[in-house]
């Protein structure tokens, strides 16, 4: 078993191969956590490969619930994506030696696709106008729009149309790393102003067509928050993501309250705790995890399953840091549940889809399988070896963002 690190298109990725004693049977996991990927592939590999060495890879429950127990204290994102990175990687196996792609072992196909959303950001509203019509002419039916605030700080999107377009997907993550950093402080009720003005403008030169998301990124205080979504219900948005922060989720029954919006929620949650309460009182619409933050596929399908029953959908996180192993994951839970959503999609470069062969095609605004056995796709370590991990400051760490007093907030 081993850790490969590399970064494509300068997003630092943690990927875990596991070998067997049957020749050729491999299978690979994702475990990015990007901003301390170096602890992940420590804990990887000092803690989960003790364990790990000998036993039958086919035990993939006892397998998790014995790395996850392991630490006593238990939990977190540096703990979860290790074993996210074993535990695909074990069911990678798993599907090989049965010779079917990971949907089949989930119950099957219940839809030929997974309809995906992509990013539209602008420096003003008719860039990120210009940016929605493009995509649609690309074949995307769900999209997710941000707009820069002049003069301020602004999450999802850049103060230069050249960074904007290549801020999400297309492709150089440095500028998305120093976008925050360099439009100026961050201003609040400026942001929460402008967000309404976007989406008027869009659905007043696009048309009611085309479904919209917003990401508030958890920036707003949560009463700002729900003024907001009481604004935006007139666009009638697909849904507004993560409104609150993890710490703020008693927040939701308010939200629920106020507003019909439809909500996701949930990229930073890495504990049961976390979501059991929103799903089980139907607080949210829209699961968005990190698969890998959670610890796999193992308690990411118990989760589908579990939201099943309340009505919520699914929407796995799919950001660029969330390695195309993680996106062929999220893709083979798609495909297998009856109440999947939406998927994010990062469009990834020629370079990231050499690294990664099998990374899933998206057509006509959908993500397809490639029909091979297990997650359908692999990792060429030596061209991945040619993409070391760039330098960045705070050893990729985000630098604190701050408010015009000087405050920090979230990122
Ligand atoms: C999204 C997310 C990402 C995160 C990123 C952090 O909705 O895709 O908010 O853009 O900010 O994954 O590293
Ligand atoms: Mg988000």
């Amino acid at each position: 078993m081993r850790v490969i690190r590399t970064a494509p298109e300068g997003i630092r990725l943690v990927v875990v191969k596991i070998e067997t004693t049957e020749p050729g049977l491999y299978g690979v996991g994702c475990a990015s956590f990007t901003t301390r990927a170096d602890a992940v592939a420590l804990a990887i590999e000092q803690y989960l490969k003790p364990l790990l060495i000998g036993r039958d890879p086919q035990d993939i429950e006892d397998i998790f619930q014995s790395g996850h127990l392991s630490s006593n204290w238990r939990s977190g994102p540096i703990l979860n994506n290790a074993l996210s990175g074993v535990d695909q990687a074990l069911w990678d196996i798993k599907g090989k030696l049965a010779h079917m792609p990971l949907y089949q072992l989930f119950g099957g196909k219940t839809r030929k696709a997974a309809t995906v959303y992509t990013h539209a950001s602008g420096s003003d509203l008719q860039a990120t106008e210009d940016r929605v019509r493009e995509l649609m002419e690309r074949g995307f039916t769900h999209i997710r729009a941000q707009v820069n605030v002049p003069g301020h700080a602004t999450y999802g999107a850049s103060s230069t149309e050249k960074e904007a377009k290549s801020a999400f997907g297309e492709f150089d993550y440095r500028h998305w790393y120093n976008m925050n950093t360099v439009q100026g402080p961050w201003n609040e009720a400026a942001s929460v102003r402008i967000v309404p003005k976007l989406f008027e403008h869009l659905r007043s030169k696009i048309g009611g067509e085309v479904e919209l998301l917003h990401d508030i990124h958890e920036r707003v205080q949560p009463i700002l928050a729900i003024n907001l979504a009481r604004e935006l219900e007139h666009y009638r948005l697909f849904f507004l993501e993560d409104p609150f922060a993890p710490e703020d989720i008693n927040w939701f029954s308010r939200m629920r309250e106020a507003t019909p919006i439809p909500i996701a929620m949930g990229e930073l949650f890495v504990n049961p705790s976390e979501w059991e309460p929103l799903i089980r009182e139907r607080l949210i619409d829209f699961i968005r995890i990190h698969v890998s933050s959670i610890g796999g596929l193992t308690p990411a399908r118990k989760l589908a399953i579990f939201c099943e029953w309340f009505g919520v959908r699914t929407a796995w996180h799919g950001p660029g840091d969330v390695s195309p192993i993680g996106h062929a994951a999220n893709l083979h839970l798609d495909l297998a549940s009856t109440n999947f959503g939406i998927q994010e999609a990062f469009l990834f470069g020629p370079i990231a889809r050499e690294v990664f062969p099998g990374t899933p095609e998206i057509r006509q605004g959908m993500m397809w399988s490639n029909e091979l056995p297990g997650l359908g796709i692999d990792i060429d370590e030596a061209l991945a070896a040619r993409f070391p991990y760039p330098e960045y400051p705070l050893n990729g760490s985000f630098p604190p963002h701050r408010r015009v007093d000087g405050s920090v907030i979230r990122w």
